[in-house]
């Protein structure tokens, strides 16, 4: 299977506004889209993307800042990140469900709107769908009489909470999926279902993982009705990553680009042509650059699409109870380094099989909230004109932090500027950047000053500064939050064959260093690959590690797998048949497998049976047995 965020074709309008502002850019601007005309000079083409503007809808969307995820489904009771789709419903029992719980801890938390993946890529349905029996309806969940969405959209209107919906368009249960006309009719029914019955939704958020249809074909999907269904029924809800309001970041790490450019000539993945003009501007998801000049000088449009930063409190999207949440000072880097960056955060907090946030995650929530209010609301600006690039500090102010923002509602103008302080010895300069947009925090270390000032170095058109903070912010410790795993000592490990070919014991060095820092890359055979691994003599195993490579580039990351263990490298106990390591490729963290119960064994077989992107070959940043016994 080959797992690919889904591109297609693009006809753009372009909307002219007039600008009600006093200052430059003076002359219309374009609400979300803009065309370039192709004979456009570099001036022109620089000007038109200043004056591209966020619709309503994304402006509200932006000032949100910070907004909630929760993974919550069939994969919380099978202890995965993707379900096959034939899992059975009678699993789905969160008897203690409490979606007021799950919106009062997030509203205390600081956040203003929760998506719920109301279904996953398994095709099961947190609502009681007409169009499937795959739903809630079937599960013992309440005698199959429950509806989470309900739950969780009655507890929004108590808390004044905005309600968003992931809906899978990928379906590994729908029967026609694959089968296109057939599989847009089900999936726009689905929608309407979910649009129509649930009061108001401000997000809709499809993703773009696709895989083929039990008759092995690609399904197509009709975008251009999808969207009028959300036009119809929820005007003003925005369209997340294949839709065209808001952008996927491009990783699931929780990091903004440190240039974060909200004006783009990228087509979104729903649009007609977006594959062709991606592909001439090499404009992929995960482009370091999205809308430099040198960018603007080739596009033939532009559009406010402004990235949205999703990343998992856990390492695992949905809830399991071998991870653990990220410490409190990787949650801050998380903020600072997503609205910090121009982004919007979108933070997942997976509900556990009792249909709770865990206390661990909720507790982990408040110290973020606490550390923000502590640190990011006492500005030391204790005056400045409007508009003014200067500003006055509160006596004796000790600094180390500056919170810029562009009026977006004007476009986003700054492409370099500098920070300086004016300290008892002048002025000095103590940040600079490339991009501003809605927020950009900046961090340095600590002065005294008076006044800071900003020189903006490069711009599109007079950027209008709209907000100008500063603290002195005491960044939490460093912490790890993997939680230690036992791990058997990789030096002990011989390797006995690779496919069937007897090799040197240092032939695998790379893999079993417990360094996922290097890099094993098999011999390019084909689409299965087997190692059998001696360990040296007989280990209380719980499970094993596959570390995939993070350098950006998946090639070789193992999809499908499987893993044997034995005591005479003769006769084999299949551990794991058929396992994938799901979503691997967009969030490349390390892969606990657990065996059901621990098991004595002395030789190891780990079979790669499809690599994510069908290549003939695979790579390992590491492979570790995990040891059900410390003293091992
Ligand atoms: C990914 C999905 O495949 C993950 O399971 C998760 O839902 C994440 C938010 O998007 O692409």
């Amino acid at each position: 299977m080959t797992l690919f965020r889904h591109l297609l074709p693009i006809a753009i309008s372009s909307l002219a506004l007039t600008s009600t502002a006093g200052t430059p850019p003076a002359g219309p601007l374009f609400v979300k889209e803009a065309i370039i005309p192709a004979d456009a000079d570099s001036l022109t083409r620089i000007d038109i993307a200043a004056r591209v503007v966020p619709s309503p809808g994304q402006m509200a969307w932006q000032e949100l800042e910070m907004t909630a995820f929760l993974h919550f489904g069939i994969n919380t009771f099978t202890d995965r990140e993707w379900g096959e789709g034939n899992e059975n419903p009678a699993l789905f029992n969160p008897v203690g469900l409490d979606a007021d719980q799950w919106v009062r801890t997030l509203r205390d938390a600081g956040f203003k709107m929760v998506i719920l993946t109301a279904k996953h890529h398994d095709g099961f349905c947190l609502w009681p769908s007409a169009t499937t029996s795959h739903t809630v309806a079937a599960s013992p969940w309440k005698d199959g009489q429950g509806d989470v969405v309900r739950d969780l959209r009655e507890a929004c209107n108590k808390y004044g909470m905005k309600l968003g919906l992931y809906l899978s368009p990928w379906d590994r249960n729908a029967e026609c999926y694959g089968d296109s006309p057939r599989y847009n009719q089900m999936f726009t029914n689905q929608l309407t279902e979910l649009l129509s019955n649930y009061g108001k939704v401000d997000e809709v958020w499809f993703d773009g993982a696709c895989g083929e249809g039990p008759n092995g074909k690609k399904q197509v999907y009709d975008w251009a009705t999808f969207k009028k269904v959300i036009r119809q029924l929820q005007p003003d809800a925005v369209t997340a990553i294949m839709g065209d309001d808001v952008r996927w970041v491009g990783n699931e790490n929780g990091t903004g680009r440190l240039t974060e450019w909200s004006v783009t000539p990228k087509v979104p993945g729903s649009l007609p042509g977006a594959e062709e003009t991606n592909s001439r501007l090499k404009l992929d998801d995960m482009a370091a650059d999205l809308g430099s000049r040198q960018i603007l000088m080739k596009a033939d449009s532009l559009r406010w699409w402004p990235s949205e930063v999703d990343v998992s409190i856990r390492p695992g999207w949905f809830y399991h109870d071998s991870e653990q949440p990220k410490s409190l000072r990787h949650l801050v880097d998380i903020y600072l380094n997503s609205v910090g960056r121009n982004s919007v955060l979108l933070l997942n907090v997976p509900p556990d099989r009792n249909g709770r946030i865990a206390s661990a995650d909720s507790t982990r929530l408040m110290e973020l909230r606490n550390w923000i209010s502590t640190n990011l609301t006492d500005n030391l600006v204790a005056k400045r004109e409007p508009h003014s690039l200067t500003a006055s500090l509160r006596p004796d102010s000790k600094v180390n932090c500056v919170v810029l923002g562009e009026d977006i509602s004007r476009g986003q103008h700054v492409e370099r500027f500098t920070v300086s302080a004016l300290t008892p010895d002048g002025w000095r300069q103590v940040a600079r950047g490339t991009t501003i947009g809605y927020k950009r925090i900046l961090h340095f270390p600590e002065v005294e000053a008076s006044q800071l000032r900003i020189d903006i170095t490069s711009q599109r058109a007079p950027a209008n500064i709209a907000t100008f903070c500063a603290y002195d912010t005491t960044l939490p410790p460093d912490a790890d939050d993997s939680r230690p795993t036992p791990v058997y000592p990789g030096e002990n490990i011989k390797v006995m064959s690779i496919d069937g070919q007897t090799v040197p014991v240092e032939a695998m060095a790379a893999a079993f260093d417990n360094d996922p820092s290097t890099l094993w890359t098999s011999p390019a055979t084909g689409k299965t690959h087997e190692i059998i691994v001696d360990l040296g003599k007989e280990v209380d195993i719980d499970g094993i590690i596959y570390t995939p490579r993070t350098d950006g580039n998946p090639d070789g990351t193992v999809f499908k797998y499987e893993f044997a263990l034995s005591n005479n490298a003769k006769d084999w106990n299949v551990a794991s048949r058929g396992g994938e390591f799901s979503n691997v490729v967009n969030n490349p963290i390390p892969q606990r497998v657990f065996l059901a119960s621990p098991a004595k064994a002395r030789y190891l077989r780990f079979t790669s049976r499809s690599e994510v992107n069908e290549l003939p070959f695979i790579t390992i940043a590491s492979l570790q047995v995990i040891t059900a016994n410390e003293n091992n």
